[in-house]
């Protein structure tokens, strides 16, 4: 999927053209991998673009810097509005939006303390994450051969940029093996998450998913598929699963902000089916909310003008 060029990227309190949003090679967290990241979305509604749970992704964002023991030189509310100006000035109806924290050019070695700590949010257009078949008849996974960190070797709960190359390895390995994605279970062998994605499994009408303790992220959107499942009645559940829970789930699907919700229609070669009728339900119920067409939802949208 090749990002395709918008006009301004903001960097450090100025927006800035889009080629000009460079960083030097001796850049701290390139090296190290100390940095972290959001990625969100913004939507098309009748009333403009508005971006989709904004603030809790901030906060998220300056909770994993925390993690990290990184100062951020700016308040959620300065980078909130950031973010709103960005999608704003780009003029676009809907986009992904990918705020990074990362220690600069100065220092070098392991202590990553007297960094200097810059900001960046750039904007572009993204389609379906997994593909648009994917996203309508369902993706192909595996289990992946390489597990998600222990909380205690990278925590699970930051969104750190070092911390993706543990995913990568899952991801490559199973677009090699012909998959579309790939699912991590966690040192103990329990489910924790895909590669990019928290993951759900309906089972006699009830849905259920890894704790966060399995070493899932605190996915946005998978609290709002909670929300929006007991707002039609369903049952949810939080519990360790095991892989041949995923192999004789009903239905089973994974999502996350660029995933959006994806169907999962195999798992290692195990077909679990098309789209079955709860994860339409929870499909349709998110796309609209998104859209701002779902009142009870009308929190989850902060608008950019
Ligand atoms: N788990 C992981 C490991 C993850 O990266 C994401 C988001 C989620 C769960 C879902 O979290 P949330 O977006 O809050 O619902 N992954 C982001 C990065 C994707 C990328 O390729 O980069 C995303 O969806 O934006």
């Amino acid at each position: 999927m090749p990002i395709t060029p918008t006009e301004k990227i903001w960097m450090n309190g100025e927006l800035i053209p889009w080629e000009d949003a460079k960083v030097h090679v001796l850049t701290h967290t390139l090296h190290y991998g100390t940095g972290v990241f959001e990625g969100v979305r913004a939507y098309e509604t009748a009333r403009g673009p508005a971006v989709f749970r904004l603030t809790d992704h901030i906060e998220r964002l300056f909770a994993s810097a925390k993690i990290f023991m990184i100062d951020i030189p700016f308040t959620v509310q300065e980078i909130v509005e950031a973010t709103k100006e960005t999608v704003k000035v780009n003029g676009l109806p809907s986009c992904y939006i990918r705020p990074i924290v990362y220690l600069g050019y100065g220092e070098m070695g392991l202590n990553p303390m007297p960094c200097v700590v810059n900001v960046s949010i750039a904007v572009w257009p993204w389609g379906a994450y997994l593909g648009d078949e994917g996203m309508q008849h369902g993706v192909r996974m595996k289990i992946s051969s390489w597990r998600r960190h222990d909380p205690n070797i990278i925590p699970p709960a930051a969104k750190g940029t070092g911390q993706y190359i543990n995913s990568q390895l899952a991801k490559v390995e199973a677009i090699k093996a012909g998959y579309d994605e790939a699912i991590m279970l966690n040192p103990q062998g329990f489910v924790a998450e895909a590669s990019g994605e928290n993951i759900f499994i309906a089972r006699d009408g009830d849905l259920i998913t890894p704790p966060l303790s399995a070493g899932a992220l605190v996915g946005i959107t998978r609290d709002s598929v909670i929300r929006i499942a007991r707002d039609l009645g369903v049952n949810v559940h939080e519990a360790d699963l095991m892989r041949t829970d995923l192999y004789t789930a009903d239905e089973v699907f994974v999502c996350g902000t660029a995933a959006e919700i994806t169907p999962v229609r195999e798992i290692d070669d195990r077909v679990v089916g098309e789209p079955g009728p709860l994860t339409k339900k929870i499909q349709e119920v998110f796309h609209a909310a998104v859209r701002g067409e779902v009142e009870r939802y009308a929190d989850w949208l902060e608008y950019v003008s």
